[in-house]
């Protein structure tokens, strides 16, 4: 086995790959098989692989294996490279980075790409009050920093979190993720101090209002944490993970305007659904809130690994210096990739386009399940559709055909992701760069994976 650093030419994708699907092998074509071989030799059998074909380049709305597949992708690495994977501006800034210097430790010796993402991020968040924001690597890392920042700020320390969430898989966000199998089962015990309130999930509550939910969970949070106790309550506006649930209309606010009479931090895990991906920047902005805290991370940097947490400076600034850090948080390279990234967002109105996805999908997943009982619901917001797969008769959730239908659009060349509590929902986070020709065929090739199911 070599370890010296490769001679061959760099693969260069980005938008400038064929955009066009192109299957030369079966899926997964030998190549891909036998790196899958060597994975299962040599990687931990806990981190899965939902789709086993290897990669060698991606941009615009397609990914290359190394057999010469090309699939269109529905899933943009889980809702990161909404700017395109390698987007051109993103790579030549993280390039021009990397010939500066790659680390100093923000926390030892600065440098402006850290604060001018944090300026970006402050400006463009929900709220017109003052902000700061602190950088993390992973989600999941900046939600446990947002639930710190919160109990230090209340004095308190109990959190609220809702059915479906996920919020990560460190041990905190283990406690606030609620799915057992596979986030938790066997990882216990988890951190003290985190609750469960019922959440607003239209299609499967018996149309609760959006009010009425809230009524119900601020209900449950009173009789069995106490506004007392309460640091935090965290929501993802849309749940993501959990399967693409837009609560009804009115359930946020209520939320945060008990929170706010109940000196409670309000923290919006904006993980999944920020960065234009639901056809505003922040999907906080659909039900008109500003959260105390926002948690971002996942589309914020076209793929390099950075998170944040922005919010209100009276609650951010309560940490004494030193509380907050680490060694590699707010990269040099990942915030150079997030001040390009931003700007692409801006420069291309990605959210504009996030909009006429939506137009698009929710069209054909409409047209579908007018043809089709098994597709129970249609929802999501923007470039974050998705439909619940059930048994036409009892209103079941069938994961079963929710997984035959992935599978057939994995050997037809799609890149389909699945999500839900109850493993049935079919999710489609394309990049928002993606055409609409390919957007339209990867959507063919799901009425055909469903026609075959
Ligand atoms: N909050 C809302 O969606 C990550 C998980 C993938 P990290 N979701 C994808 C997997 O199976 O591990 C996510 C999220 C929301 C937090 C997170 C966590 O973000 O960057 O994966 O830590």
């Amino acid at each position: 086995m070599s370890i010296a650093p490769s001679t061959e030419p760099a693969v260069v994708g980005g938008p400038s790959l064929p955009q066009r699907r192109e299957l030369v092998t079966e899926i997964p074509g030998p190549r891909s098989r036998a790196l899958h071989a060597r994975k299962s030799a040599a990687v931990a059998s806990g981190v899965g692989v939902t789709l086993p074909v290897y990669v060698e380049a991606a941009g615009g709305g397609v990914v290359r294996d190394v057999d010469g597949n090309t699939l269109i992708d529905f899933g943009s690495g889980i809702a990161v490279t909404g700017v395109g994977n390698a987007a051109p501006a993103v790579a030549e800034a993280v390039q021009r980075q990397a010939a500066a210097f790659t680390h100093t430790c923000f926390t030892i010796t600065g440098y402006a790409g850290y604060v001018e993402v944090a300026e970006a991020l402050n400006a463009l968040t929900p709220g017109d009050f003052d902000k700061r924001t602190a950088l993390f690597n992973s989600g999941a890392e900046a939600v446990e920093n947002a639930v710190k920042i919160a109990r230090h700020h209340t004095g308190k320390q109990a959190v609220v979190a809702f059915d479906h969430a996920y919020h990560g898989r460190t041990n905190l966000t283990m406690a606030l993720t609620a799915k057992s199998m596979p986030y938790k089962s066997g990882f216990g015990p988890f951190a003290p101090e985190v609750y469960r309130a019922p959440l607003s999930y239209p299609y499967r509550d018996g149309g609760l209002s959006g009010a009425e939910a809230a009524a119900r969970a601020i209900s449950v949070i009173e009789k069995q944490v106490g506004a007392d106790n309460l640091a935090a309550l965290i929501v993802e506006p849309i749940q993501g993970e959990g399967g693409f649930i837009v609560p009804a209309p009115g359930f946020l606010p209520a939320l945060l305007a008990w929170a706010r009479a109940n000196d409670v931090v309000f923290i919006a895990d904006e993980v999944q659904t920020g960065f234009a991906r639901t056809g505003a920047m922040f999907a906080s902005e659909h039900e008109g809130i500003e959260p105390d805290l926002i948690v971002t991370a996942k589309g914020i940097a076209g793929g390099l690994p950075l998170s944040a947490v922005t919010g209100r400076a009276e609650i951010m600034d309560s940490a004494h210096p030193g509380g907050l850090g680490g060694t590699y948080t707010g990269n040099p390279l990942a915030c150079a990739a997030a001040l390009a990234t931003i700007e692409t967002y801006r420069r291309d109105d990605l959210a504009e386009r996030a909009r006429e996805l939506e137009t698009l999908f929710r069209g054909r997943l409409n047209a579908l399940r007018t043809a089709d009982p098994r597709i129970g619901d249609v929802r999501g917001r923007g470039a974050m559709m998705a439909i619940e797969l059930v048994d036409p008769a009892a209103g079941a959730p069938d994961a079963a055909l929710t997984g035959r239908v992935a599978a057939a659009a994995h050997a037809a060349g799609l890149i389909l992701l699945t999500c839900g509590t109850y493993g049935n929902v079919i999710r489609f986070l394309p990049p928002l760069v993606i055409s609409d020709e390919l957007a339209r065929e990867g959507l063919d090739v799901l009425r055909d994976s469903l026609a075959a199911s």
